[in-house]
């Protein structure tokens, strides 16, 4: 289908002013790519900025409706001012850094619960940006539906925002801008034959579509804490309303002492620290109460996920002894049900007289394992039985389970948890924190690489704090 004329011409001025330039680009992701496209540019042409505004929301099918639009800092923001001013549509502004921890609002502006919100976006490649300003908007009470773009770079960003339930209307896709160029005479058939080979090499993997479940409105987690009868899933339910985090992070970090440093980094910011202890070569006895001393500095609980498989006797003695000593200092660990109850009778002799709590596998985030079905529905069964000791699941979408919402005195702690959904090479599977916790019915997010690799780890947890928090929030709405 070829472009009408009016965004033929917005094509050739934004090639003119250099937005869009051909050559070989590191992007911030750290791929190269043959196009960069810059178009924070626009703001010193006013009459495109204007027309780019105009055809932008008239591009949009008459049919979507919106009350207020909101633009993704920074680049779109101009584009919502002049939408915002030519339509006469208020306009809100989502903050990209929030001042003080906690406490200060993420969205500026008047507006009124479940009025509908248009977010307006320059550029789309994975949809993250698109995301990370819908959370706040829902958070507060917004219907986010529709976000409206210039430009797809067709890598992913329509099949994520899908599956967060928006609608991704764009002006042209980056395919269509190169072919205009090239039939122009702005680019050689060649470039145009680079671009598509380093789009197709660089297509993000294909998002499966998320069956929604209908939202049972859940309990809070303050009320979620009376019902339970362990006094460590009171606990973690209490520090997760006081410090307004739903973060666990994943600690799978090289060494001991990179993981003491990165839980003062990160402990402000988290529920629960989740660690791997045998990964650990320097691991010496008072590892442990080196940990604990941070975990109370920072409220919050310690979970090793030792995921422990064997017979009841047996693991009493592995989760005592050993070199580890995990009983010592973990609130919380996890147990595979594959052994039968016998598993959870024999972890609650060790850990109930020291107040500990246990998760039970429910479900797993690698891709083909066998935790599902029946499966699943024993591990519910136990976990009932035993609500004395067991405070709650690893899951992965609680939601679907038969009969959902579980005993909401019973905590649901995901993995596979990204800003972006795929999989690493090994099994992995992410899904995004809103996802997760609003359309899975999660309630807890563990976060690793996302956090652990990220450039600054304490503002990527900040990061997922926020959404994991917002998409809680927007279930107890
Ligand atoms: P990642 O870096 O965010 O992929 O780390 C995930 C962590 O959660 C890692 O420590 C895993 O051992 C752990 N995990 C998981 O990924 N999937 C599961 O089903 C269970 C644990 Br159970």
């Amino acid at each position: 289908m070829s472009l009408s004329p009016s965004m033929e011409s917005l094509i050739l001025q934004l090639h003119e002013i250099s937005a869009v330039k051909f050559g070989s680009f590191k992007l911030k992701s750290g791929i190269t790519s043959p196009i960069y496209i810059d178009l924070r540019l626009i703001v010193s042409f006013p009459s495109l900025l204007s027309q780019i505004s105009q055809t932008l929301i008239s591009s949009l099918p008459p049919t979507t409706a919106y009350d207020v639009v909101c633009g993704v800092p920074y680049t779109a923001l101009p584009i919502a001012t002049c939408v915002s001013v030519s339509r006469q549509v208020p306009m809100l502004m989502r903050r990209k850094e929030i001042k003080d921890y906690g406490t200060s609002k993420s969205v500026e502006g008047v507006f009124a619960k479940d009025q509908t919100c248009l977010i307006i976006e320059d550029l789309v490649t994975s949809g993250t940006s698109v995301l990370e300003t819908a959370a706040p908007l829902r958070a507060a009470g917004l219907v986010v539906r529709d976000a409206v773009v210039l430009i797809d770079r067709e890598q992913g960003g329509r099949e994520n925002l899908e599956e967060n339930g928006i609608k991704l209307h764009s002006m042209f896709k980056l395919t269509e801008m190169v072919r205009v160029l090239r039939e122009k005479g702005k680019v050689e058939e060649e470039m145009e034959k680079t671009v598509a080979r380093f789009l197709e090499e660089n297509r993000h993997v294909a998002v499966k579509a998320v069956e929604r479940p209908v939202r049972v409105k859940g309990l809070e987690f303050g009320e979620r804490a009376k019902l339970t009868k362990n006094a460590t899933g009171k606990r973690l339910f209490e520090v997760m309303v006081q410090k307004e985090s739903n973060l666990c992070l994943a600690a799978d970090v090289g060494t001991a002492k990179e993981l003491l440093d990165l839980a003062e980094k990160v402990g402000p910011e988290i529920c629960m620290l989740k660690t791997h202890v045998d990964i650990l070569p320097d691991f010496t006895p008072d590892f442990g109460s080196k940990l604990r001393s941070i975990a109370d500095k920072y409220n919050f609980l310690i979970f090793e996920d030792r995921k422990f498989a064997d017979i009841g006797n047996t693991v009493t003695m592995q989760y005592e002894g050993g070199i580890f000593h995990i009983l010592d200092w973990a609130d919380i660990v996890n147990a595979h049900i594959i052994s039968g109850p016998g598993i959870v009778d024999g972890l609650k002799l060790k850990g109930l007289p020291r107040g500990r709590g246990l998760l039970l596998l429910a479900e797993m985030s690698s891709a083909g394992n066998l935790a599902t079905g029946d499966y699943t529905a024993a591990a519910v069964k136990i976990a009932e039985d035993h609500s004395d000791f067991v405070i709650g699941f690893i899951s992965v979408n609680p939601a679907s389970w038969p009969g959902a919402p579980v005993n909401p005195a019973l905590i649901q702690a995901t993995p596979g948890v990204q800003m972006v959904a795929g999989g690493d090479a090994l099994g992995q599977q992410y899904n995004t924190p809103y996802s997760v916790i609003y359309d899975r019915g999660s309630d807890i997010i563990i976060v690793g690489r996302g956090i652990i690799k990220a450039a600054d780890p304490a503002q990527a947890a900040r990061e997922y704090r926020l959404q994991g928090w917002d998409a809680y929030l927007a279930k107890c709405i």
